[in-house]
C-alpha cells in the first residue's frame, strides 16, 4: 500500500534550507520550494525582527498562490556584536557567505569573547492561523573557515558541547541540533496532531 505523503509550502528561495527541512521533516511530508509552485519573485523581508520577516514571506505566498505555508528567517547573532548580523546575516557585507564570513572575522579580530547562536523563527499560515516556531543553537565563532558542508556562515561556527564547525559536523548531525531542527520538529509536531 502507497501512503500519500502530506504536501506542505516553504517559502523558501534557500536549496540547502529546504534540503535540510525536507530531511528534518522526513518521508511523511513533501516539501515544495518557491521554485516548485512557479513563483520566482524576491519576496520582501523588511522587518527587523525574524518573526516580521517569516511572516511576511509567508503571508506573500498564500496571497498570491493560495496555499497553507510556512516561512523560516533566520540569521546569526553575536554577543560581541550585540546580535549582528541578526537578521541582516544574508545581506550583511553586500556579498554572498564568502564576503559574509570574512567581513565577520575581520569585526572579531584581537576578540576573546566568541559566543555566538543561530536562530530561527518560522511562521505557519494554515487555514485562518498563524502559528510561530522558534529554534536556538549556542555556540562560538572560529578564527578560520573549516569543513566543506553545509552553508552561510556553518565553517566558522562550533556547536557547544562540540570541536568542529557545522560545516565539519555534516548534515546527520547538523539537522539533529541545529536551531532549524529545533524550530522544525515543534512544526512537525504540531502538523502531525492538526
Ligand atoms: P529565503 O529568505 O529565501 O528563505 P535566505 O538565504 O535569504 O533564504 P534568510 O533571509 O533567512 O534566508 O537569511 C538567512 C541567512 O543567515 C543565510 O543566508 C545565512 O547566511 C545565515 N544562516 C541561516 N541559517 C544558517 C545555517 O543553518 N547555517 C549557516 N548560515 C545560516
Amino acid at each position: 500500500m502507497t501512503t500519500m505523503k502530506r504536501k506542505i509550502v516553504f517559502a523558501t528561495n534557500n536549496a540547502h534550507k529546504l534540503e535540510e527541512v525536507a530531511a528534518i521533516l522526513g518521508e511523511e511530508f513533501e516539501v515544495l520550494g518557491l521554485r516548485a509552485i512557479g513563483c520566482t519573485a524576491d519576496i520582501p523581508e523588511t522587518s527587523d525582527t525574524f518573526a516580521g520577516n517569516a511572516l511576511q514571506k509567508a503571508q506573500y505566498v498564500k496571497e498570491h498562490y493560495g496555499y497553507d505555508c510556512f516561512a523560516d528567517d533566520s540569521g546569526l547573532e553575536v554577543d560581541v556584536l550585540d546580535g549582528a548580523p541578526g537578521v541582516y546575516s544574508a545581506r550583511y557585507s553586500g556579498g554572498g557567505s564568502e564576503e559574509n564570513m570574512t567581513k565577520l572575522l575581520h569585526k572579531l579580530t584581537g576578540k576573546s569573547e566568541r559566543g555566538a547562536q543561530f536562530r530561527t523563527v518560522i511562521a505557519l499560515l494554515i487555514g485562518e492561523e498563524t502559528h510561530l516556531f522558534e529554534g536556538i543553537v549556542r555556540g562560538t565563532i572560529i578564527n578560520e573557515r573549516c569543513g566543506e558542508g553545509g552553508f552561510g556562515y556553518d565553517p566558522i561556527f562550533v556547536p557547544e558541547g562540540y570541536d568542529l564547525t557545522f560545516a565539519q559536523l555534516g548534515s546527520e548531525v547538523k539537522n539533529r541540533i541545529s536551531h532549524r531542527a529545533k524550530a522544525v520538529e515543534q512544526l512537525a509536531k504540531f502538523l502531525r496532531n492538526d
